[in-house]
């Protein structure tokens, strides 16, 4: 028996790799920009950094955990945040694009006015309260986003997954279909400029924050990315305001401008210079917030007595992983009437994320994933030529997907028995007879 070599030994490897000798160690193991953005007594207005954690606040506070008083919190917005932002032109709803692009470029986020007509508005809001509620009823809601309160097991902030399964209202906003949201035309103006036109749609949710909850850490939507770009996002969020907002609500923690602020940090280096303060979004209901992915911003605590809702739609680049893995997550009825424009978003015609080498860019996969609902799509696995005919000639799922189909005829080789039994072989999903999206074929 031959020993394995002592320099491919896990003892030897350890020994020969302190981290001072590791490849790239200071970058990747940095922590930053977080470490230093969550820093105490750096920044202003933010004596304890952007984050918050419950267990360590004093102990003797009106509402555990949280201190709603001290001004120099980051959460805190009225007192010394208000006095520094005081004479700045902040965004605030408008509907004329030109603004609209100037304040995404000068603040990092813009407000669409009426986005949603009072119609759109009421049944958005009906559907997705009575969705939230269900889930409660259900046992299914799901908690996430902020720390709980010391003396609570999860945190006040609800979130609904994968909007798009649970009304057709939602379809519409990935659309950008004017009959679901009046303002989705420009939406999609804005996004095809800063994105590309080619942008997928990461994920859409609900997020729902109870009277009494935490406030989340600021931080950046792109913020997986290690390293960010001065020219343009990665990613942008389309925010959809259900209830008027402002501080007194949680109006969502921003801090404008922080986006050029964020992109001039080298990638795993800290932050030097002090942050400006944060301000609670204000907008009334019906508003879209549009915000790229370098903004720093995070939930608000909400002070009133109702629950603050908004939908968050989440754009990234074609190659980046989407939150939700929409291929496995989507609901049949919605794929099998799902528009080529649709499918396209969801991330069913990319160069990346295919199954079994399907991932060519000009294949949905939806022929895959609706044969594995059915438990009849078959994975081809190890074969030789002697492998028996059964095997060789088994009904795999590749040979029911656009590529298999199409080059079939003019196979060199295929075993004529095999040729004669798949020839004219239809699949159970055909492509929408609409072009295909977005590079309109
Ligand atoms: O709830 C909000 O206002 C913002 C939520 C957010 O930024 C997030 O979950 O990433
Ligand atoms: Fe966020």
């Amino acid at each position: 028996m031959s020993t394995v070599p002592v320099e491919f030994t896990p003892d030897f490897i350890a020994a020969a790799s302190p981290r001072e000798a590791q490849l790239y160690a200071d970058f990747l193991q940095s922590g930053e920009p977080y470490r230093s953005l969550y820093r105490t007594g750096v920044h202003t207005a933010a004596k304890g950094g952007f984050n918050h954690d419950p267990s360590q606040a004093p102990a003797d506070l009106p509402t555990p955990g949280i201190d709603l008083e001290d001004e120099d919190l980051y959460f805190n917005t009225s007192g010394a945040a208000q006095a520094y932002w005081k004479d700045a032109e902040l965004p605030r709803p408008v509907r004329d694009i030109a603004r609209l692009r100037q304040d995404l470029k000068t603040w990092g986020y813009c407000l669409i006015a009426d986005a949603l007509s009072p119609d759109q508005l009421a049944r958005m809001r009906r559907r997705v309260e009575d969705q939230a509620e269900a889930e409660r009823l259900a046992g299914l809601a799901v908690w996430q986003g902020s720390a709980p309160r010391p003396d609570e097991a999860l945190p006040r902030l609800q979130f609904i997954h994968c909007l798009i399964n649970k009304g057709e209202q939602f379809v519409q906003c990935v659309e950008h279909d004017p009959a679901g949201v009046q303002g989705g035309p420009v939406i999609e103006q804005l996004l095809n400029e800063t994105m590309g036109r080619d942008f997928l749609m990461s994920s859409f949710i609900a997020i729902i924050s109870q009277p009494g909850n935490n406030p989340q850490g600021l931080h950046m939507d792109q913020g997986t990315a290690p390293f960010h770009l001065a020219e343009a996002p990665f990613t942008m969020n389309t925010m959809f305001i259900l209830a008027d907002t402002s501080a007194k609500n949680g109006g969502t923690l921003v801090v404008p401008g922080s986006h050029r602020l964020m992109a001039d940090i080298p990638p795993g280096q800290p932050i030097t210079t002090p942050l400006p303060p944060a301000i609670n979004l204000e907008a009334p209901a019906g508003t879209v917030m549009m915000f790229e992915g370098r903004l720093l911003h995070g939930t608000g605590v909400n002070r009133s007595n109702d629950l603050r809702p908004i939908l968050v739609m989440n754009s990234v680049k074609p190659w980046m992983r989407q939150q939700e893995v929409h291929l496995m997550s989507t609901r049949r009825e919605v794929l099998e009437s799902a528009s080529s424009k649709l499918l396209y978003r969801l991330g069913a015609l990319t160069g990346y994320g295919g199954v079994e080498g399907a991932w060519n860019g000009s294949e949905y996969q939806v022929v895959q994933r609706l044969m594995m609902d059915a438990g009849t799509y078959l994975r081809i696995g190890e074969l030789g030529p002697d492998s028996p005919p059964e095997a060789l000639g088994a009904e795999y799922g590749w040979r029911f997907g656009d590529t298999a189909r199409r080059q079939a005829r003019h196979q060199p080789a295929t075993r004529p028995e095999i040729r004669t039994r798949y020839e004219g072989l239809e699949p159970p999903w055909r492509r929408p007879e609409k072009p295909r999206f977005p590079r309109g074929s």
